[in-house]
């Protein structure tokens, strides 16, 4: 336990006893319901944005979240998704925990899925235990609605969750707003006024407005789909497409081409990458045209939305005494090692996302280098609210490391399996200098990323690197099924011999 919390939680005391004391003197009848305002304010409200599929790369096109949250928050520089794929990383988000303790290990059954989460004890629910009004809107865990589009998860008191598969359109999708189905449009007509990420702007603002006047404190999550691809779309301009206001904003955009873009010599690489044709022309221009542009252009309006919610905080007076957290469930590949598209792979473009806080306790301005998970967003948010939660976090609060200019060393794993249906999987390690991966097919790779930030050259069989590679083994063997402190552990791994 860090010394943040222990002051948090005794100054909390302070207030409540004072406030006691201001209504212990005052006249029957003149002190409000509830907690005094004073007491309240120890206790942040929370907004989480979780968009989807958006890599780092795209983050510098988001003024709103650059000037309303990074400028005034803390952007944590490197963060990563422990397994890179929606519905895996949205029930670490909901846990704390990696996806080897949660067991939701993939999108569909048998091995993952809305069904595989273990909803009774997740973070709305343990935010409710400790006096928060609660709210989701949007993209829930994959499936979700498609047994049952009238169930509402535990844990949330106002439910405006999008239904399996409508939720991979951004018109015509299907909402469950407290119990009562809700179609908003149809697919292929693009009413600018029903466009997904609007409606659920304009929902996550009403929530505000309605919940700030109350003594509660409030969690809410709001999840757009973008820039995830839309379902169903047959040769369209853009995938997905933006609001129609932003269609064409962003045409300059050019695919960006690091040196890991169409890799030549992929001969240090496992066979699935390989195996890869190289991009030609005409799959460049897709993927410059349709894909990047439609889901930079989509960002733009969460890129307002962002603006609304912020805005909303103000007006109502409840943005200092909010955490606000900006992030995404996965990263995106486009190009690099040959791969065009999708996630769910080793890489960095698919392992690390934007996480940008605002609020309480994260200075402005500021740049966190320790490595940050996505096991770490519950107990941030819960250290943040001064709630315990139901099951053993395997994650850390951010809180503590804020003020730390040197980053902290801590390994990460990366993994994405066992799969029962006898596709390849891997698991792994992120290290501050280092990332290590053991693939189910026995292949291996490892790279320096201090010398080889683009991930060029794996150095698995490199006779310099034996040392390292065996060091990593080892760290791997500790920590792939780890939970709560004991995957906290970690000793730092010899460099190479020059
Ligand atoms: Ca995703
Ligand atoms: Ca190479």
């Amino acid at each position: 336990m860090s010394a943040r919390p222990r002051l948090h939680r005794f100054v909390t005391i302070l207030l409540v006893l004072a406030g006691i004391a201001a209504l212990t003197v005052s006249t029957a009848g003149a002190a409000p319901a509830g907690r005094p305002a004073s007491v309240r304010a120890a206790q942040p409200n929370v907004v989480v944005i979780m968009v989807d599929d958006m890599n780092v790369f795209a983050l510098q096109y988001l003024n709103n979240v650059r000037s309303l949250l990074a400028e005034p928050g803390t952007t944590f520089d490197n963060s990563v998704v422990s397994y890179s794929l929606c519905c895996p990383s949205r029930a670490t988000f909901l846990t704390g925990q990696y996806a080897h303790n949660h067991g939701v290990l993939d999108n569909a059954p048998p091995d993952g899925g809305y069904e595989k989460l273990p909803a009774a004890e997740t973070l709305p629910v343990w935010l409710s235990r400790a006096g928060y009004d609660t709210g989701h809107v949007g993209k829930f865990l994959n499936r979700y609605g498609r047994a049952d589009p009238t169930e509402i998860p535990p844990g949330w008191a106002e439910w405006y969750g999008s239904v399996d598969p409508s939720t991979y359109r951004m018109w015509g999708y299907t909402l469950n707003e407290n119990g009562v189905l809700r179609t908003y449009g149809t697919p292929d007509v693009e009413d600018p006024a029903l466009y997904q990420t609007d409606v659920y702007a304009r929902k996550a603002v009403d929530f505000i407005q309605r919940k700030a006047p109350a003594d509660k404190p409030f969690f809410l999550s709001f999840a757009p789909l973008a820039p995830h691809g839309e379902g169903g779309l047959e040769s369209p301009q853009r995938n997905p497409r933006p609001a129609p206001r932003h269609l064409g904003a962003l045409d300059d955009v050019t695919l960006p081409k690091p040196p890991s873009f169409d890799e030549a010599d992929v001969s240090d690489k496992p066979a699935a990458v390989r195996n890869r044709p190289r991009i030609g022309p005409a799959a460049e221009q897709r993927m410059q045209n349709v894909t990047l542009k439609g889901r930079l252009e989509s960002l733009l309006a969460v890129d307002e939305a962002v603006a609304d919610i912020v805005g909303a905080l103000r007006e109502s007076g409840e943005l200092d005494g909010t955490l606000i957290v900006f992030t995404s469930d996965n990263g995106w590949m486009q190009g690099e090692h040959r791969i065009r598209s999708g996630k769910v792979v080793p890489y960095e473009e698919s392992i690390r996302v934007p996480l940008i806080m605002r609020g309480p306790g994260l200075p402005a301005g500021r740049h966190v280098k320790t490595i940050a998970a996505n096991i770490d967003l519950a107990p941030t948010i819960l250290d943040a609210a001064d709630a315990p939660a139901g099951v053993v976090l395997d994650g850390r609060s951010l809180l503590p490391i804020v003020d730390d200019t040197t980053a902290i060393a801590r390994g990460i794993v990366i993994e994405n399996g066992p799969k029962t249906n006898g596709s390849n999987w891997y698991v792994g390690l992120r290290a501050a200098r280092w990332k290590y991966i053991e693939h189910s097919t026995g292949e291996l790779e490892l790279y320096d990323l201090q010398r080889d930030p683009y991930e060029l050259t794996s150095v698995h069989a490199d006779p310099r690197y034996a040392g390292t590679r065996q060091a990593l083994a080892q760290r791997l063997a500790q920590l792939r099924a780890c939970a709560g402190a004991a995957c906290h552990r970690w000793t730092p791994v010899p460099a190479p011999r020059p």
